[in-house]
């Protein structure tokens, strides 16, 4: 008996391990994947600028029916944004949200609450293992904002993991999505203004916020050199 206990234990924990739906971070590309900021630490990316577009993509090597959900929580909702493909306002599907891979049955259904924003993911029983979703990220605002990944066959409450991006002063001073040599120049022209305050902070080229531009910025510029925002 005891035996047989341990086998069916075996078999529970074993299937909640293999049952893998996770989630892939790419740049906007949807093929690039974004760094983490320390290898040994999931989910915790490595920072970028605001303004940046990102994709995340949900895949799966388990086929068959599954839901869960990409969340936006509280006030988070200040910094990042969440945003589906393509909406069918009759089927209010985000239909280009969702693979082939994902079924025939495969629908993406935004959610806006008090608590959280995002989208419930759900497939049916003709999914394939695969990419079964993507949905798209912007970095809107200078701090940390979290993306919640929910497994509704694990919990509806709790997330299956939390995605943690950190946005940072945008390096793209002309807001052309790249960081070149335009930028760097508009960083020349205000080099070692001493009036740099706000709201304009010399077309934001005071990176750090002391109201002059100097090596200290230049420094913090050069971080991002030929940085691309989408
Ligand atoms: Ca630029
Ligand atoms: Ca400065």
């Amino acid at each position: 008996m005891k035996n047989l206990v341990i086998v069916v234990l075996m078999l529970v924990f074993s299937s909640v391990a293999v049952g893998e739906v996770s989630t892939r971070v790419c740049l906007a590309d949807a093929n690039t994947p974004l760094e983490l900021a320390d290898p040994n630490v999931p989910f915790v990316y490595r920072d970028i600028m605001v303004g940046t577009k990102l994709t995340i993509i949900v895949d799966s090597n388990i086929a068959g029916s599954w839901s869960g959900g990409l969340f936006i929580p509280g006030s988070d909702r200040e910094y990042g944004v969440l945003s589906g493909r393509d909406f069918n306002d009759v089927t209010l599907d985000w239909e280009g949200s969702h693979f082939d891979a994902a079924g025939d049955k495969a629908w993406v259904l935004d959610v806006n609450n008090m608590i959280m924003s995002g989208f419930d993911l759900h497939t049916n029983n003709t999914a394939d293992i695969g990419e079964w979703f993507i949905l798209d990220y912007k970095a809107t605002n200078i701090r940390i904002c979290t993306v919640d990944f929910y497994d509704y066959g694990f919990n509806w409450d709790i997330p299956l993991n939390s995605l943690e991006f950190s946005h940072v002063r945008t390096r793209d001073f002309n807001q052309d999505t790249k960081v070149d040599f335009t930028d760097f120049g508009l960083l020349a022209l205000y080099w070692l203004r001493t009036d740099c305050n706000v709201p304009d902070r010399c077309s934001v080229t005071d990176l750090n916020d002391d109201g002059i531009v100097d090596h200290d910025d230049l420094m913090l510029f050069t971080e991002y050199w030929l940085d691309k925002t989408e």
